[in-house]
């Protein structure tokens, strides 16, 4: 019975673009439905129970054009809670539908439902959607595709625009990886990197290679390669052997061509790029690498998968001949992600796109990890990873506690502004400056002693309406080295500059770049260094921001903006829709 409803219900999960107005009408209505549910899937001779929307492995692709209306219907077929967050939507006025679990909602619970209901205005290119509980997003997530009005690029019209998703294969059940990274045990890897899904000829079971994703071209076409990074774990560097690639986009915003061989793509973030098929025509690879800081910091295993780009008319075998691998760099050196994302730049920005100027709010936010101790104790506990602690991560030294029976939007809305779930005494600086950077603060020290103690709550900061708020995020060597993609809910940011070791607050300024920085969700704040960003609070609400790696935001390195209403209707949060389900007494929206 249970089998032939969930078999319906992925027979009708067809997407349904109704044309709201008369021909020549532009808006249409997307109306998705997601059913979310289990599944097996074998690799690497493993069985393993994943979780997926609609049967799929990356999860469907919703398909728009700038102005449109998305409606998706989530079915919860899952044991356990759940949120679908629309990643880097900028939910102008509809914080509501945002979907950050137990920031803006409750989680669905097992075998409910919630529809989501948003307008995508402003925004082309590439954006994604994921699950936003525990690590289920390593599987329930897919690619968010919003087309120009008119399919008018300012590029010629590619041929043909494939997502790359570069992901993680996880053998462990990702409810139980979550369950494990919240008790402060990260002994936990993926087994492989994926592209699409695909684990590639890289990785083989008993010499049986696995499956690699293969890109059909035909010569002298354009290509638009839609790359998202839906790691848990790591930023990853991409190429495909014998061809240019050309970065026109980011984020859902367009960027100056930049002419590249190799993208580097962290989690959170969604990178477009040009590829033409101009190559002897043959088969040449594609390759994902994941890096990672060199020791001391601690090490996990070199993830990798590798793909095949496949010209038409070209026999199975490749004529005989082998088939071109990508020179990639040493997985340990970051650099080349510093030098990629420092590369680009904006495209001309319309007047709605100003750099805002003045500055009324100035943050400086250190990122790093702490720890505190296992037995609920303040100050006295071994530290330096000792069992009597538990590892967390930390922004001004302050780690996150995630609430976990309520939402902190429906508190804050409601107007009683519970004082047991948050707070809003978010520092704007780190309580104590120190040398961040130094590498003598990764074990084994000897510094780090003293920093580690940090402490959990839910503090979060307060905004204006319109205020001008300046942020830079400084990277820091406290217990590890790694770099940090920070993303902001509702809102894009201004990348002003970014660079290596400790943000100089003297003479950095002078390096911003206030004519074309590109207009981001998600930065990657460089390993050991900082990036400056500057948005406008011009969308009321509470808004999440945190790392993207999965690790770090279990760890408690987020926070949340609340932003005010301003003075008008128009410039304030609408109620919540008539859809919204409120929360109820066990931390699940009630039916
Ligand atoms: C997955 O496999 C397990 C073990 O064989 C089985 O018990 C379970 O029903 C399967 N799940 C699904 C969704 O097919
Ligand atoms: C989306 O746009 C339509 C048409 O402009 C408007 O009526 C509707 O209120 C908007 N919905 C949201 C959630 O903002
Ligand atoms: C298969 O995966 C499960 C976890 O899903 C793990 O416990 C088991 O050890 C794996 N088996 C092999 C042969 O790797
Ligand atoms: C299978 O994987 C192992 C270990 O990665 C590698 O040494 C071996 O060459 C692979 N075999 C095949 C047939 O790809
Ligand atoms: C741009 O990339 C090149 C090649 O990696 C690098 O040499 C150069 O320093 C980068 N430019 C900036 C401004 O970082
Ligand atoms: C926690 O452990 C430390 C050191 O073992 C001990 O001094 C402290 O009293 C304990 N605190 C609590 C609350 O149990
Ligand atoms: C910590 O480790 C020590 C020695 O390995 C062990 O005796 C002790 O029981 C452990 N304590 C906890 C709280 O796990
Ligand atoms: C405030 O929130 C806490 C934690 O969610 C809850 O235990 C408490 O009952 C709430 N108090 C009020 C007055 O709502
Ligand atoms: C901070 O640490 C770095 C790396 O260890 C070192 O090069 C630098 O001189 C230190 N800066 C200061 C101000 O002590
Ligand atoms: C964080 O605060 C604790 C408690 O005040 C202090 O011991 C620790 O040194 C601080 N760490 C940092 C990095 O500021
Ligand atoms: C927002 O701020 C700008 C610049 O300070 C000002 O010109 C504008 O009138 C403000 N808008 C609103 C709605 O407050
Ligand atoms: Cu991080």
């Amino acid at each position: 019975m249970e089998k032939l409803s969930m078999a319906t219900a992925i027979f009708c999960a067809v997407a349904v673009a109704v044309l709201a107005a008369a021909v020549g009408g532009e808006a249409a209505v997307v109306e998705h439905t997601f059913v979310v549910h289990e599944m097996n899937q074998t690799h690497l001779c493993n069985t393993t129970k994943i979780y997926v929307v609609n049967g799929q492995l990356p999860g469907p692709t919703i398909d728009v054009t700038d102005g449109d209306t998305v409606v998706v219907h989530v079915k919860n077929h899952l044991p356990h809670g759940l949120t679908i967050h629309w990643h880097g939507v900028r939910q102008i006025m509809s914080c509501w539908s945002d979907g950050a679990g137990f920031v803006t909602e409750c989680p669905i619970p097992p075998g409910g439902e919630h529809t989501y209901r948003f307008n995508v205005t402003g925004q082309v290119g590439t954006l994604w959607w994921h699950a936003h509980v525990t690590c289920l997003r390593a599987t329930v997530a897919g690619a968010l595709v919003i087309r120009p009005k008119g399919n008018k690029y300012p590029f010629p019209t590619p041929a043909k625009d494939v997502p790359i998703i570069i992901g993680e294969w996880w053998e462990l059940d990702l409810v139980e990886l979550d369950r494990r990274m919240h008790d402060g045990n990260f002994d936990d890897n993926p087994l492989s990197a994926t592209i699409n899904g695909k684990l590639g000829d890289l990785s083989n079971c008993s010499g049986v290679p696995e499956e690699s994703f293969v890109l059909d071209v035909a010569r002298g076409e354009t290509y638009l390669l839609r790359i998202i990074n839906t790691a848990l774990f790591s930023e990853y560097y991409f190429k495909v052997a014998g061809h240019t690639l050309t970065v026109v986009g980011a984020d859902g915003n367009y960027l100056t061509p930049y002419k590249t061989d190799m993208v580097t793509v962290a989690p959170g973030e969604a990178i477009d790029v040009l590829m033409v098929a101009d190559a002897k025509p043959a088969h040449y690879h594609m390759v994902a690498l994941a890096n990672q800081p060199p020791e001391p910091d601690p090490q996990i295993p070199g993830f990798v998968s590798r793909g095949l780009v496949r010209y038409a008319g070209v026999p199975n075998n490749n004529n005989g001949m082998p088939v071109p691998t990508p020179l990639m760099p040493n997985q340990h050196n970051t650099m080349p992600s510093f030098y990629f994302h420092n590369n680009l730049t904006g495209l001309a920005h319309p007047d709605r796109h100003r750099v805002p100027m003045h500055v009324d709010e100035r943050l400086f936010v250190t990122l790093g990890l702490g720890s505190i101790c296992r037995n609920g104790s303040k100050t006295s506990c071994k530290r330096r990873r000792s069992n009597e602690t538990i590892v967390v991560a930390t922004m001004n030294n302050v780690s996150f506690h995630h609430p976990t029976k309520a939402s902190l939007l429906e508190s804050y809305y409601d107007g009683k502004p519970n004082k047991t779930l948050y707070t809003e005494d978010f520092p704007d600086n780190p309580p104590h400056p120190y040398n961040y950077t130094d590498r003598a603060l990764i074990p084994p020290g000897p510094l780090e002693e003293a920093l580690e103690p940090t402490f959990k709550s839910t503090k979060l900061r307060r905004f204006k309406y319109n205020a001008s708020i300046e942020i830079v995020f400084q990277s820091t060597a406290l217990l590890q080295s790694d770099s940090n993609p920070m993303h902001l809910h509702g809102y894009d940011f201004f990348v002003l500059a970014q660079g290596i070791g400790n943000f100089n607050p003297r003479t950095d300024p002078k390096k911003f770049n206030y004519h074309n920085p590109q207009l981001r969700n998600t930065v990657q704040v460089p390993r050991t260094g900082w990036a400056a960003v500057r948005f406008i609070a011009d969308n009321p609400g509470v808004w999440y921001l945190h790392c993207h790696f999965e690790f770090h935001i279990i760890m408690g390195m987020a926070t949340a903006f609340i932003v005010e209403n301003g003075p008008t209707p128009e410039t304030s949060l609408p109620p919540p829709p008539p859809e919204f389900k409120r929360c109820g007494a066990n931390g699940l929206t009630r039916p």
